[in-house]
Parts: structure tokens; sequence; C-alpha cells
């Protein structure tokens, strides 16, 4: 009787064991690389944004606008010199007028691809 005894206390032993190690095993698994990237085709589609022309070149092409945010190219509100891709519709604009503008990328460059009145 006295081996059967000494049996169930090892038995005993070795089946808490696992339990033991099991515990804390899986700390090791953390989430890098699973973070989301803005891309450049996530943004959102452009819209017009109100705007004060500055100055105007037409032979250039070239407005100056101070300008609210543009949430689809990720600016904030200031005075900058855009291309415009319609130069022809300049003729309809002069310095000091307020337009809605609406910007895109355009060769890689923050574009005037449409103005308007408000
Ligand atoms: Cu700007």
């Amino acid at each position: 009787m006295k081996y059967a005894r000494t049996l169930v206390i090892i038995l005993s032993a070795l089946a808490a064991a696992p339990a033991a190690f099991a515990a804390g095993s899986m700390g090791g698994m953390d989430m890098k690389g699973m973070e989301t990237k803005p891309s450049a085709g996530s943004q959102q589609a452009p819209h017009p944004v109100a705007a004060t022309i500055m100055k105007l070149d037409a032979k250039a092409g070239k407005v100056t606008l101070k300008h609210g945010p543009i949430a689809n190219l990720g600016m904030s509100a200031m005075t900058m010199a855009f291309p415009v891709k319609d130069r022809a519709s300049l003729k309809d604009f002069k310095e000091g007028d307020s337009v809605l503008a609406t910007f895109d990328t355009v060769d890689g460059k923050p574009t005037i691809v449409d103005m308007r009145r408000p």
C-alpha cells in the first residue's frame, strides 16, 4: 500500500504542472504591422472650399488664394499660389473675388480644378 500512495502523490504533482506552464505562455503576441496607414488613394473626394483671390496671373495660369482647410489634400487654411487646370476660366475672375475652389492633385501638384462664385 505504500507504493500506491506514493504514486498518487506523484500523479497529482504532474497533473498540476501543465496548468502552471500554460498560464502566461500566450503573452508574446502583439499587433505590430496591423496599423492602417492612410494611402494616397484613400483620401476623401474633393469638394469646394471657400477662398479669396489674393493674386491672379492669367498668363501663367496661377492664382494665389487665401483658402480654408482643404480636406482632400490634407491642407490647413493658408495663403498660397496654385496652378489652374482651366486657364481660360480665369477671365471671369479678378483679385479680391470670393470664390469656391475645388482642389485636386494634378501631376503631383495641388491644383485648382474648379473655381466658381459662391
Ligand atoms: Cu495651401
